[in-house]
């Protein structure tokens, strides 16, 4: 059972049991969707466990950016970090206030009763700084009895097509973090093509646990630091190079 949101799209609905559907796909609904949201945060339709769905094949990306950042806003986030993931919604995500390593603000990530999937806090950023360059993305990570998996994780996007390169301490070798570490410095590394468009990343946990991660930064490394994962936005060769086939 649902009811029309009279000042939204006339094509949005939303169900009381959390589900909200989009059934036209156009920009013009995407900004309905979010008045919409905010419209449910301000009245405390939503809360850390609503389940909210949105089907949409055009702009999926995002309005699940969009409903996840919304999702939690009854969470004390951290300011420019969104919420996303599989399962966003089984997950607390947000600030510790006394997490961090310095017993200052922390962001953590903790499994629910039943969690799966996985849950992120992320940002996007625009890659100009990095162009062309090896990016090193470091930070700290704390867990407590990490059922599965977690780590940090660096995407670098192009305009359309697959992500050019992406590691997650997973993927390759894997570095992932598991059960119960104390604070321990981790890094990615991967190179920015020219034509990237966007830096996605974050901290994921898969599973039930808890982890607390802090003070992260950017850096550009030179070709003597190798990369976390083979990528296939690796960097053409500044000239011709083995042409001979003697190397
Ligand atoms: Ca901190």
């Amino acid at each position: 059972m649902g009811y029309q949101l009279k000042d939204c799209a006339p094509k949005i609905y939303i169900f009381r049991s959390g589900v909200v559907t989009m059934l036209e796909e156009t920009k013009q609904n995407v900004i309905h969707l979010f008045n919409l949201l905010v419209y449910l945060c301000s009245k405390h339709l939503l809360t850390s466990d609503t389940s909210i769905l949105i089907y949409t094949m055009k702009y999926s990306k995002t309005l699940l950016i969009v409903a996840a950042a919304l999702l939690f806003c009854s969470f004390d986030l951290p300011k420019g970090w969104f919420i996303a993931g599989s399962k966003p919604q089984l997950y607390h995500m947000g600030i510790d206030p006394n997490g961090g390593r310095d017993g200052k603000h922390a962001a953590t990530i903790q499994g629910k009763k039943k969690a799966r999937g996985f849950g992120t806090l992320m940002q996007n950023c625009w890659p100009t700084k990095y162009l062309g360059k090896r990016v090193r993305m470091s930070g700290y990570l704390k867990s407590v009895d990490v059922k599965h998996w977690a780590g940090f994780w660096l995407r670098v996007d192009q305009a359309s097509g697959p992500a050019l390169s992406f590691d997650n301490m997973k993927t390759g070798e894997d570095r992932s973090v598991k059960g119960s570490t104390d604070w321990k410095k981790y890094d990615i590394v991967l190179d920015v093509p020219l034509r990237a468009t966007n830096l996605a990343y974050g901290a994921l946990l898969v599973g039930k646990g808890q982890i607390w991660f802090d003070d992260i930064t950017f850096e550009v490394v030179n070709d003597s630091v190798p990369t976390t994962v083979y990528n296939n936005g690796k960097m053409p060769a500044e000239e011709p190079v083995n042409l001979d086939f003697e190397n």
